[in-house]
């Protein structure tokens, strides 16, 4: 195998955790290099689940693990993570898990911003997972933020948390809140700081050592291309850029040590939060897919909206991706329907379009172009074989082929990491 880098290419929740793992077993290193601790990727070894965040997916399987510098980091979900994991007898300790030093923290005083805009937003909000992602992302490009490698040195951290409070109390009093406790914030990160700081290091010298030793190494996305901050359905995005290109930037390796890009998709689309969503069923097909596909959000238990596959925004994702193959997840989830729809193209105030525009009121108001297929009887689910496959499901895994112009490499049939079809 050579270095892998997964992404997904819808809005998230495709499927990742379980392909990360089961590539994760045939790599030396996984490195997670953008987002924070909003990612849900859920594990299923055996009869064990195992629901990660923030830690990268290699963690389970004792690979050595490692969060780049485009990661924002938590230090109190990372505590909180790490414990709930041992509990589950996983072992962690800087043999096998690593943060870059220069990753920037997410603060309380960051959490605190996501819900006072979100709740201030009302209906007009983003959906955020509340965890402090934007707000973590917004301090570390206007060179306020406090990183890893900071809680090396908290006895000067005056200026910088100068900086940072006078920001944020502004904030703050336009909401009516009180300024940021700084005694108390420096107390917490006093008291945090051993923990974080025994795996700190600069990754990309660690990484350096991996590659030029052989090392397989897979990247880790998070979140979905649709939810890029450059590409996804601004201004209802993540604050990280999600695309491939990232996993370079955000672990301080060179951009042809990416390797083959996977990108994951589920055989149908869903999305958490708000924003526009073309292929939305708001009626009983969209309720079936989302009890049949368990669609609620791994860190917050939200239900998530549920439609058609959209070729046209997958087509999209992989070419702005650089998708090399991808990996289509939970086909078993169509199984039993009479036909089944896929989106081909939009219609924009009367004209066909073959891409999803970029403004929001257009993104908003496109109507989805449906081809029908006849659906299949039988079930997919924990086929390991092409040959288990009903033909209509195998009609259907190539036409989704054919439109995204993007070769299928593995079909994933359940949440078993060994219900998987390598088709190339
Ligand atoms: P944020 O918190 O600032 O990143 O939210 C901004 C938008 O990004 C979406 N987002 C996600 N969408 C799908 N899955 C995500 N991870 C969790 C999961 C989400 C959950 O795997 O289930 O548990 O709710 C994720 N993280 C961020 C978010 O919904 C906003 O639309
Ligand atoms: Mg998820």
């Amino acid at each position: 195998m050579a270095n892998v880098t997964v992404i997904g290419a819808q809005w998230g929740d495709e499927g990742k955790g379980k392909i990360v793992d089961w590539l994760a077993s045939r790599a030396d290193a996984v490195v997670r290099f953008q987002g924070g601790h909003n990612a849900g990727h859920t594990l299923v070894v055996g009869d064990r689940v195992y629901k990660l965040s923030l830690l990268p997916s290699g963690i389970v399987t004792g690979t050595l693990s490692v969060i780049g510098n485009g990661v924002v980091l938590d230090p109190w979900a990372l505590k909180a993570e790490i414990e709930k994991l041992e509990g589950q007898g996983v072992t962690i300790t800087p043999d096998n898990f690593a943060i870059a030093d220069n990753c920037p923290l997410i603060l309380p005083l960051h959490r605190d911003l996501d819900g006072l805009r979100e709740t201030a937003a009302g209906a007009g909000k983003i959906g955020t997972t509340g965890r402090g992602i934007g707000p973590a992302y917004e301090d570390k490009v206007g060179r306020r933020a406090i990183r890893v490698c900071d809680l090396a040195h908290l006895d000067h951290l005056e200026p910088q948390l100068d900086r940072l409070c006078a920001h944020h109390d502004a904030l703050r009093a336009g909401f009516d809140q009180p300024p940021v406790d700084r005694e108390a914030l420096l107390a917490d990160l006093r008291e945090i700081a051993p923990f974080v700081l025994q795996f700190a290091q600069p990754v990309w010298k660690r990484l350096k050592k991996v590659r030029k030793a052989g090392a397989k190494i897979l990247f880790e996305g998070a979140q979905g291309v649709l939810l890029d901050v450059d590409h996804g359905t601004y201004p209802f995005v993540t604050s990280s850029n999600t695309v491939s290109g990232t996993a370079a930037a955000g672990s301080g390796l060179g951009p042809a040590s990416t390797g083959f890009v996977l990108g994951i998709v589920k055989a149908y689309t869903t999305r958490v939060g708000s924003g526009p969503f073309p292929t939305e069923l708001n009626d009983d097909v969209g309720q079936r897919l989302g009890e049949r596909g368990h669609e609620f959000g791994t860190v917050t238990g939200r239900q998530r909206r549920c439609g058609w596959f959209d070729a046209v925004l997958v087509r999209q994702s992989c070419a702005i991706s650089g998708v090399t193959g991808i990996a289509l997840t939970k086909l078993d989830v169509l199984d039993g329907f009479d036909t089944v729809r896929i989106c081909t193209g939009y219609r924009l105030h009367g004209k066909i379009m073959d891409y999803f525009p970029a403004h929001a009121a257009d993104q908003a108001a496109v109507e989805p172009i449906y081809e029908e297929m006849e659906g299949w009887r039988e079930t997919t689910a924990g086929a390991r074989s092409w040959a288990e496959l009903p033909a209509q499901a195998i009609k259907y895994i190539q036409r989704v082929q054919e439109l995204i112009e993007t070769p299928v490499a593995l079909v994933s049939t359940s949440p078993e990491r060994e219900d998987t079809i390598l088709v190339r």
